[in-house]
């Protein structure tokens, strides 16, 4: 690497930052750190190395480290309401590979959602789900409301009586029918699993749902989606036994995770934290937001799904706009106005690759401050690419007007600080 490189790395970050600054976020798995979270996220935490548990550790120097993994396990256990918490695990996926790791041997039988419903990839059988040989069996899922069969799954779960039945989706549009599968879990005696991933904000601020009090012995989670931490991981239970409890910290360290990146665990903390403050108006108004954007964009031509349930009741929405040019055209030019998101499979779709949908998120806008009324003008602004075919480089730039009068970070304790100063701390 000469310094020539480094300057081309250098440049090319700050060009990403200024193009975000530009943009219109939306692809429903991100979110943007508070000021306060940054600062933690680069202090000498991520330089030092800390294996096992606060007060058992294998390295000198973890006193305030100890400290501060102490006060996340006391503030998550607190947000969500949980018996247990494990800071640990660096990312979601690498939670739900120590959750697979504690509970599952190779050729157990663990029930899930498929790709094509919006499972996560570590669920799939080129995921972590299939790196661990386990027997993944589908749950059968409705595709006119986005969810998972019950009386279907109530016959599954009695057939195949799983080790563990795994919930969670990345196009988590409504809340598992948990409730109404109790009854099996316990006649089944499985272990309930759900990857909280997508919407642990909002379960943080009192929506979607609250899994713990519905059956789900214990939840899987990145914390940097709907939950505006630092890209983590995190694992809450409840009503595991000790035993179970162990066995998790177990897979955490030394199964899944040497160190546990310090930085990232203290930004969750900080994150922690703030979401005790701010979480519910927060996560009620990323809600608010996602519903008004379906609504939008339905009444604007462009087909949302699940329109007679109000298209959605987390941060996201799914459209099919197979008859715009398909996914994979129209995020590429969303993305030519400024307008970042993603091409999405639906549940009929067969290729990943070239898929009819889209997802778009509405927590990162709502995080700067964005309402039902923005949600309008950005459904107008999509339109006009996708379905009105306008030139993205004139849609552009009013996409630059509109995020310029956004760009101040909400709830949190530095509410009104520009959203991307960190990004300008190297000039
Ligand atoms: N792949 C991420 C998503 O966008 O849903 C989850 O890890």
């Amino acid at each position: 690497m000469t310094a020539e490189d480094a300057k081309y790395i250098r440049e090319q970050v700050m060009n990403h930052n200024k193009w975000f600054e530009e943009s219109i976020p939306m692809i429903a798995s991100e979110n943007l750190m508070s000021p306060l979270a940054k600062e933690v996220l680069i202090s000498d935490f991520a330089d030092r190395y800390a294996e096992g548990l606060p007060g058992k550790r294998y390295y000198q120097g973890n006193i305030y480290v100890d400290k501060v993994e102490t006060k996340a396990v006391e503030l998550a256990k607190k947000l969500f309401n949980a018996d247990f918490a494990d800071v640990r695990p660096i990312s979601g996926t690498v939670a739900n590979m120590a959750v697979l790791f504690a509970f599952a041997e190779p050729g157990d039988t663990i029930t899930t959602c498929a790709l094509a419903q919006g499972a996560h990839i570590s669920t799939c059988e080129f995921g972590a789900f299939g790196q661990r040989a386990v027997n993944s069996v589908n749950y059968p899922f409705n595709e006119e409301n986005m969810n998972i069969d019950v009386d279907g799954t109530i016959k599954l779960l009695k057939q195949v009586k799983p080790k563990v039945a795994q919930f969670g989706l990345s196009v988590f549009l409504f809340p598992p029918p948990l409730k109404e599968l109790e009854d099996t879990f316990n006649e089944v005696g499985c272990l309930v699993w759900e990857d909280c991933a997508h919407v642990l904000g909002l379960i943080a601020g009192g929506q979607f749902h609250d899994p713990l009090r519905e059956g789900v012995n214990l939840i899987s989670s990145s914390t940097h989606k709907t939950f505006p931490g630092p890209n983590h991981g995190m694992l809450l239970g409840s009503n595991m036994t000790e035993e179970q409890e162990k066995k998790l910290q177990k897979a955490v360290f030394p199964g899944v995770t040497s160190s546990h990146h310090l930085h990232a665990m203290a930004a969750l903390a900080v994150t922690l934290a703030e979401m005790e403050v701010f979480a519910k108006d927060y996560a009620a108004q990323a809600c608010k937001n996602s519903r008004q954007l379906g609504e939008s964009l339905y009444e604007l031509g462009i087909p949302v799904l699940c329109p007679d349930l109000g298209f959605t009741r987390s941060h996201a929405i799914a459209v099919d706009v197979s008859e715009f040019g398909g996914g994979k055209e129209c995020a590429q030019l969303l993305e030519d106005a400024n307008i970042i998101c993603n091409k999405n499979m639906l549940p009929r779709d067969t290729s990943s690759v070239r898929p009819s949908g889209l997802r778009l998120g509405a927590q990162e806008l709502t995080r700067v401050g964005m309402k039902e009324s923005e949600m309008k003008e950005v459904a107008e602004l999509i339109a006009r690419v996708v379905k009105k075919k306008e030139d993205p480089a004139k849609v552009k730039e009013d996409v630059k007007a509109l995020k310029r009068q956004f760009s101040n970070i909400q709830y949190c304790f530095n509410a009104g600080e520009p959203a991307y100063e960190y990004r300008k701390l190297v000039p």
